[in-house]
């Protein structure tokens, strides 16, 4: 059965004897935050290439995609036809798209660029045609219970040499995202006593921001991440609330099951919007940037399915005047995070990039994770992404089945009812 499927799927002589021998997932919590990697090895002994297959909420069933059902398309395959692979990959399974199925894909693209960028002694980057700039611009996150804890940690952050931080601020109850509530109950005679209440988010970002402009001066950009919990006009509310503070972007005002209400509300403000963590396909992406929802398209690379659709994505926006902003949170790992920064340099239309400041157990897991310095992101020139797993070391942090599973339905409102995140 397998040789039958192998040679079904080989459509043409490989140019030499190289092929894969073996796709695997190597799931590891290093940082407390569940990682998968895809490893693709090959029958050169030694070469070998890793892909970011991170989806932490529900990285088991990624894991099983991989080992289950992807391997037996690709084993036996030349790994050098990267594009036909993740086309096989994706249309194998008839019904495309999906954070699970792209993840699983994702590993495998960014295995197979890994592995061509080995073969050809070259960094990914000088493979997509060699770097516009030289390092990607990074924000990272401040947070606080009060707007004084908040604006503490961001002068942190800009006194360390960075130029962009999004800021988040707590509330009472379940907090606003990003930032740890101020006290745990909202209202007590409520039917849910810690429920997220709109009108006190609504009111609370202009001050916050007023406050950040007044203490970090103009020079600072600001972002924050509003986490989709907005309807149209309530976005509209806010973005012209902001308006006066010149906000560097304002990130996922509405959940995608509204994304087509986008235009209205880029429309009624100048305020810049980011969207689009939550993609989970290329022609989603897409839609973003084409029918005009977005000023940056934020899509996380691997739920795209990895670096060959994320491109796609990046040439688009490049064409329509849109910029780049991937998304990268702790639950990316340092192989994902080394793609977004390779689409960073190679790219004209590139925007921010989000940065995560990994604990030195994933350094210790990952060999050659980047680091940021004075908020620039620079791709390493090692060959591929020039990044390594240490398996023995991969080993000694399990990942669990956690909090990271329901962690996206925590937020409730007064009335009990779940509000999207
Ligand atoms: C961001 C995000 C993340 C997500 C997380 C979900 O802008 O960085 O919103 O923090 O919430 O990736 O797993
Ligand atoms: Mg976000």
């Amino acid at each position: 059965m397998l040789d039958e499927l192998t040679s079904f799927t080989q459509p043409w002589p490989a140019r030499d004897e190289l092929r894969i021998t073996g796709v695997t997932a190597i799931a590891t919590a290093p940082g407390g935050i569940p990682l998968v990697v895809v490893k693709v090895t090959t029958s050169d002994d030694g070469l070998y290439g890793l892909g970011c297959a991170t989806f932490t909420q529900r990285w088991r069933a990624v894991v099983t995609y991989v080992e289950e059902h992807l391997a037996r398309l690709i084993v036996g395959r030349h790994p050098a036809d990267i594009e036909d692979l993740v086309r096989l990959a994706r249309f194998s399974s008839y019904w495309r798209e999906g954070p699970v199925g792209n993840n699983a894909i994702s590993g495998l693209d960014q295995a197979l660029w890994d592995i061509a960028g080995k073969r050809a002694g070259l960094p990914v980057y000088e493979l997509l045609g060699g770097r516009v700039r030289a390092a990607a611009d990074t924000y990272l996150h401040a947070e606080g219970a009060t707007i004084e804890q908040a604006l503490d940690q961001a002068e942190l952050l800009r006194d360390r040499g960075l130029r962009h931080v999004r800021i988040q601020v707590g509330a009472s109850g379940a907090g606003h995202y990003g930032a740890r509530p101020t006290r745990l109950v909202t209202d007590p005679d409520a039917p849910y006593p810690q429920g997220w209440q709109v009108s006190e988010y609504l009111a609370s970002v202009p001050r916050l921001f007023e406050a950040a402009r007044e203490r970090l001066g103009e020079r600072l950009e600001l972002l924050h991440d509003v986490h989709s919990r907005l309807t149209p006009k309530q976005a509209v509310v806010l973005a012209r609330s902001l308006e006066p503070y010149r906000l560097f972007f304002l990130e996922d005002v509405l959940p995608p099951e509204h994304w087509d209400r986008l235009p209205e509300v880029r429309e009624n403000s100048p305020v810049p919007l980011a969207v689009g963590e939550l993609t989970t396909s290329v022609t989603d992406a897409a839609r973003l940037v084409l029918h005009g929802g977005v000023d940056f398209i934020r899509s996380h690379v691997s739920d795209l399915g990895g670096l060959t659709p994320a491109r796609k994505v990046a040439a688009a926006a490049e064409l329509v005047g849109v910029r780049t902003a991937w998304h990268g949170p702790g639950d990316t790992s340092p192989i994902g995070a080394a793609a977004n920064v390779t689409l960073d340099v190679t790219s004209p239309a590139f925007g921010i990039q989000e940065g995560h400041e990994y604990p030195d157990a994933v350094h210790d897991v990952f060999p050659g994770t980047l680091r940021i310095e004075r908020g620039w992101l620079r791709p390493n020139d090692a060959p591929g992404w020039g990044i390594d797993l240490d398996e023995a070391a991969a080993a000694r942090f399990p990942p669990e089945l956690s909090g990271h599973d329901a962690w996206a339905a925590k937020v409730r409102g007064l009335d009990g009812g779940l509000i999207a995140p």
